[in-house]
């Protein structure tokens, strides 16, 4: 059965793949299952039919016959169990990979979003001035700690796996910022993601949403 997902009808980021659907088509694509789109605006999304869907009226969704999923987290797990290709065979293996994608969603992406978020709303306030070293101060303490763990390696634990998925999707999000720059073995881990060629379709995927809307 063909899944159907939902993405923004006009990405606000207009096609640079920054929406939360794109590390669900980056799973889909991965492990080679086709998909349909439904593309949703700001408004459908808070209407009953989409809050069915979802009761935050947000995207992405996943439906799949019977089932219907919300958080990408959620949907790329549920992805990665029902497809070889995104999770390692052994048990262990399989609990490492998993605790990477929460630790992406818990403990890197929170400090990230916070500061994007902050530089994007909070500029004209006038707490901004003060508040701005405290969130640097977050994001490069799990900055840090990543790039410690990571090392040299290619991936986070042995083979590319849906906890890299995660972590570089979260990471390739806060990209454009700059703040990675000072972290060449975390640029060069979301390049290495960025290369995939499942990444490259999913990104042409989005892309194709916002090049057909802008007409
Ligand atoms: N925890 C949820 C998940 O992981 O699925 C969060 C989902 C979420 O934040 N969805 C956002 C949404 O639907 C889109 S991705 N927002 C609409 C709303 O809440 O009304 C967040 C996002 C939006 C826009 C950009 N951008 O333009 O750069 C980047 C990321």
């Amino acid at each position: 059965m063909v899944p159907t997902i939902t993405a923004f009808e006009r990405s606000p980021d207009r096609g640079r793949g920054l929406a939360r659907d794109m590390r669900v088509r980056w799973a889909l694509e991965e492990v080679g299952q086709p998909y349909a789109v439904r593309l949703v605006s700001f408004a459908q999304m808070k209407e009953p039919e989409h809050l069915a869907r979802h009761p935050f009226g947000q995207i992405p969704t996943y439906e799949e016959g019977d089932l219907v999923l919300f958080e990408s987290g959620a949907i790329v797990l549920h992805v990665a169990q029902r497809h070889a290709g995104l999770l390692p065979d052994d048990a262990d293996g399989r609990a490492r990979a998993i605790a990477w994608m929460f630790a992406a969603l818990n403990t890197v992406e929170p400090p990230l979003v916070e500061r994007g978020m902050a530089t994007l709303l909070e500029r004209d306030r006038p707490w901004y001035a003060q508040r701005q070293p405290l969130l640097d101060e977050r994001a490069h303490k799990v900055l840090g700690e990543l790039s410690r763990r990571l090392g040299d390696a290619p991936w986070l634990d042995g083979a590319f796996s849906a906890g890299d998925l995660m972590t570089a999707g979260v990471l390739f999000r806060a990209k454009g910022s700059g703040i990675l720059d000072g972290y060449a073995n975390l640029a060069a881990y979301v390049a290495r993601a960025e290369a995939r060629p499942a990444f490259q379709r999913a990104f042409a995927a989005q892309l194709a949403v916002f090049t057909a809307a802008a007409g």
